[in-house]
């Protein structure tokens, strides 16, 4: 069985705590939830990793790779638009990868306007909420 990991940056763990009007009501726990429920749909199995570490995201890039993990859903939260180490990191593994982003950083303040980590990636979902994490899945699950 495939196995992917939805990695998550910074501050991602105060989902539904705080800023409901930009990344809604639910939490983390919810959206591991709701992860794991199409994974057993799609009959592939999923990890989740959190932290406000860069360099922890990196060390569990690596990791995972070595472990024969199959893909990755990411979502840097502000290392995104900051981390070469992350879109390095990414691009090591070879493996594929789609980025998410709950809100649409199009259409937010200029310094989240560009993504560094989504060069690493083979598509970047943005402003679709929770539902953009099951279609990432859903993705990656058909290549
Ligand atoms: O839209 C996204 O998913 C972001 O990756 C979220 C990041 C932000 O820095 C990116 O520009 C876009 C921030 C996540 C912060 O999440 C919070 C959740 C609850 C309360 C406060 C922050």
């Amino acid at each position: 069985m495939k196995k992917f990991a939805i990695l998550h940056g910074p501050n991602l763990d105060r989902l539904g705590r705080r800023q409901p009007e930009i990344y809604g009501t639910a939490t983390l726990k919810d959206l591991e939830k709701l992860i794991r429920a199409e994974a057993r749909r799609l009959g592939c199995g999923v990890t989740f990793f959190q932290s406000a570490h860069e360099g922890a995201l990196v060390d569990k890039i690596h990791a995972l790779t070595d472990h024969g993990i199959a893909g990755f859903v990411v979502n840097f939260g502000a290392y995104s638009h900051t981390s070469i180490a992350l879109r390095d990191a990414l691009a090591s593994a070879n493996l594929p990868a789609i980025e998410v982003h709950i809100s649409d950083i199009a259409q937010r303040e200029e310094f989240r306007r560009h993504s560094i980590t989504a060069g690493a990636c083979r598509a970047m979902i943005s402003g679709k909420g929770f539902p953009g994490y099951v279609e990432a899945l859903q993705q990656l699950a058909k290549l």
